[in-house]
């Protein structure tokens, strides 16, 4: 079975609890649930984190080239500012899926440029917690292709 591991980035398990205004009124617990009962009906493996910490994140994504096929990974603010996990990306050489509850490009000019980006095999942004399911769903698609070359 696939082995997916969902990244959450920093300020994310404040998601449905502050600034509904901007993030929705959906919690992270909320968006977690959907993923495990779309990765059961689609036959994945899949383990959920969140840290508000970039080593944190870091370490998470180098223990990640023992024990996943790919990464969805919502990098959050880091997203625009971290050289460090881009180059961690680089280094393990596990597929990452970039995804973004909104879209960055209809935001701030600031929100415009990923570090994440350039090492993703693809990003996807604006579409809220359906964000993370088309990420489940383009990690396998990804990964079956990849088993078949
Ligand atoms: O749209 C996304 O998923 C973002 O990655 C979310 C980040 C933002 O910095 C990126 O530009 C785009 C922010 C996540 C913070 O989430 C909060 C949730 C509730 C209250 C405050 C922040």
């Amino acid at each position: 079975m696939l082995k997916i591991l969902v990244l959450h980035g920093p300020n994310l398990n404040l998601l449905g609890l502050r600034e509904p205004e901007i993030y929705g009124k959906t919690t992270l617990l909320d968006i977690n649930k959907e993923m495990m009962e779309f990765a059961k009906k689609e036959g994945m493996d899949i383990t959920i984190k969140q840290s508000n910490f970039e080593g944190e994140l870091i370490q998470m994504i180098h223990e990640a080239m023992e024990d996943y096929d790919a990464i969805v990974f919502n990098p959050a603010a880091f997203t625009h500012t971290s050289i460090a996990l881009r180059d961690a990306i680089a280094a393990v050489g596990v597929p990452v899926i970039e995804v973004h509850l909104s879209n960055i490009y209809k935001r701030e000019a600031f929100r415009r440029h990923s570090y994440i980006s350039e090492v993703s095999e693809g990003v996807i942004s604006g579409f809220g917690k359906d964000s993370y399911l088309l990420g489940l769903k383009a990690a396998k698609n990804l990964l079956s292709k990849k088993v078949k070359k």
